[in-house]
């Protein structure tokens, strides 16, 4: 794929900071920084440039510049970019993640200093060192301590898609080795929880493995430190700065342990409840019978080939991971053997996704052949509305431009045999009091409406639920796209009552999506049960920018899973001509 002018950008700005935390000459840091503002800013593609071989043409593009860019272009690695991660330490690359701290002042810190790393930094500031360099003082030591705590407290935490990178590269690392029998990632990210605070795995291996299994463990790539190694549990920190635990447990105690540390410990909880209520003990080694005091008789294990065995042996049936929260699973299962949940393989079409119509990267026709190609039988396109200038959102004129090239895009499908459909939609940003953002007989014209806020988030919740009624209840708005605007561990969403919009959009036969896009997983299961019981429908939809964004559909559907949603309550689980019924059902 060709860079992007932002890419190059983005490439050169980080040199230009680790040259300053090399404490590099300051001409060859401003020639770096400048050259991405000018590539930045840049009207043509930098890609024609790189492959004319004319970056020097560009003012401020120097030959070594130049030849670094067609390096990467070649290599995928840019020389100078690579140089200076060897150069500058590990540690004080972290530090340009503190807000408030430039790489001007970390540079002279660390010098000065002598420390490259967070925590001597935070000691540093504490005994007034930092304070006393001259150019710094006592306010910006506080500033930059702030910072480290804000950045901290954030960091307590990551998103489901970092946690996926994460556990997957050391799952897959540990799976195949000799004496490993049975291998599973638990904890929060088992459970689809939308953020993850440690990433917990869990092997099943016979004693004399354990210690090769632990050695590759905490040598793994991505481990920067080890936090503990004892005979069964390794905890390590990744250089991301997350945790994560390893635990080898014998292999007829997997199954317990797996259910154990999958939790939560709200649903352990009362699995250890219904266990004594049944004359058990349930813990992480395994099922035991109660002796005549009600203690643990561990002399006395009760057999068990699977967590299913256990949850039958509890009179219930096996609760999928994503539900076991103690949020109403246990009614469930105890009833219900099968309580159909959405799964990937029912997804049949991609809904809410955009073009170089607007702030998409791609073209109609290359959406909806990647679409084509992951076997998706229909593209529901939403480019922006006109009120969303900053995302290139479309005029009136440019709508009806777009209809015809749709129209001939379906035609075309439908002359070469293709079974596949575009609908013509739009993402309209909800105005300020409720409406959308084209005249009746524009938004006619469409198959289907996605209704957004984009802008004034934060409005007094009263005006913020007049305005979402309004959008709810208006007849073209078919879905509800991404309700809170939040942003995981970034910024809150608006301050709605949720339950009430549900009950609303099931009443209005409005579907409020799943946006599957990790940075936003809104709406939130958690008011999944409540959409249950009204029956609102929802969508899992990518809000694709771009081809890999359709990828982003695996972590909504755990999320609608998580939220007791079966297929018949997901649109696009849904046929095109279904889909195209509940669309014309407005
Ligand atoms: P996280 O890491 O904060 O995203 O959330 P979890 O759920 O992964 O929590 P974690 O890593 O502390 O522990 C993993 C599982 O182990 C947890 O879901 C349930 C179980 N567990 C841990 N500590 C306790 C406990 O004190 N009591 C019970 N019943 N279960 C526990
Ligand atoms: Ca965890
Ligand atoms: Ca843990
Ligand atoms: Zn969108």
């Amino acid at each position: 794929m060709p860079y992007t002018n932002n890419q190059i950008a983005d490439l050169l700005r980080e040199v230009s900071q680790l040259m300053q935390l090399a404490g590099e000459n300051r001409f060859k840091v401003i020639a770096f920084d400048k050259a991405a503002q000018t590539i930045e800013g840049l009207q043509e593609n930098i890609d024609d440039h790189i492959q004319n071989k004319t970056l020097t043409d560009i003012k401020g593009v120097g030959k070594s510049i130049a030849e670094d860019i067609y390096a990467l272009e070649e290599t995928g690695e840019m020389p100078v970019l690579e140089a200076f991660k060897e150069k500058v330490p590990e540690g004080l690359i972290e530090w340009l993640n503190i807000s408030g701290l430039g790489p001007k002042n970390a540079y002279k810190i660390h010098k000065e200093l002598g420390i490259s790393t967070i925590g001597e930094l935070k000691e540093k500031i504490e005994d007034g060192s930092v304070a006393g360099l001259s150019g710094l003082g006592q306010k910006s030591a506080d500033k930059i301590m702030k910072s480290i705590e804000w950045m901290e407290k954030f960091d307590e935490r990551c998103r489901l898609d970092q946690a996926q990178e994460i556990a997957t590269a050391i799952y897959e690392s540990l799976k195949g080795l000799e004496g490993v029998q049975k291998i599973e990632v638990a904890g929060s990210y088992r459970r689809a929880l939308e953020t993850i605070g440690d990433v917990d795995i869990l092997i099943a291996a016979e004693e004399k493995h354990i210690e090769g299994l632990f050695d590759v463990f905490v040598n793994h790539e991505r481990v920067t430190d080890i936090l503990g190694r004892g005979d069964t549990k390794s905890s390590v920190r990744t250089k991301e700065g997350r945790q994560v635990d390893l635990r080898i447990v014998s292999p007829k105690e997997f199954s317990a342990a797996l259910m154990y540390f999958t939790g939560s410990k709200e649903h352990n909880i009362v699995l250890r409840q219904r266990a004594r209520d049944r004359g058990m003990s349930l813990n992480e080694y395994g099922l035991f019978k109660l002796n005549d005091e009600g203690d643990t008789d561990f002399d006395q294990p009760i057999e068990f080939s699977s967590e299913t065995d256990i949850y039958e042996k509890l009179d219930l049936h096996f609760v999928p991971p994503e539900l076991r929260e103690d949020r109403g699973e246990f009614e469930i299962y105890e009833e219900q053997k099968k309580f159909d949940l959405v799964t990937d393989e029912d997804i049949r079409g991609v809904i809410h996704a955009h073009s170089t119509w607007s702030d998409g990267k791609y073209s109609i026709r290359e959406m909806a052949e990647a679409c084509m190609e992951r076997g998706y039988e229909y593209l529901g396109l939403t480019d922006h509305s006109k009120t969303a200038a900053y995302a290139g959102g479309l005029s009136v004129d440019e709508i009806k431009q777009q209809w015809e090239e749709i129209d001939q895009l379906n035609e075309e499908f439908k002359e070469a045999g293709k079974d596949f459909v575009i609908f013509k939609g739009i993402e309209s940003d909800i105005l300020a009091d409720g409406s959308l953002d084209y005249e009746d007989e524009i938004l006619e014209g469409f198959d289907f409406v996605i209704a957004s806020v984009h802008q004034s988030l934060n409005m007094p919740r009263e005006q913020m639920m007049e305005r979402m009624s309004n959008a709810i209840k208006n007849p073209y708005t078919r879905i509800l796209g991404h309700p809170t605007g939040r942003l995981l561990l970034k910024r809150n969403g608006s301050d709605l009552d949720l339950n009430e919009l549900v009950a609303l959009a099931a009443e209005h036969n409005t579907a409020i999506e799943i946006n599957a896009n990790p940075h936003r997983l809104d709406i939130d299961w958690r008011f999944g049960n409540k959409a249950r019981e009204v029956g609102m429908m929802t969508s899992v939809n990518p809000d694709a920018h771009t081809i890999e964004g359709i990828d982003d559909i695996p972590f909504g559907v755990r999320i609608a899973r998580k939220g007791k949603y079966g297929k018949d309550r997901v649109l696009n689980a849904k046929s095109a001509d279904e889909v195209k019924a509940f669309f014309d059902a407005r």
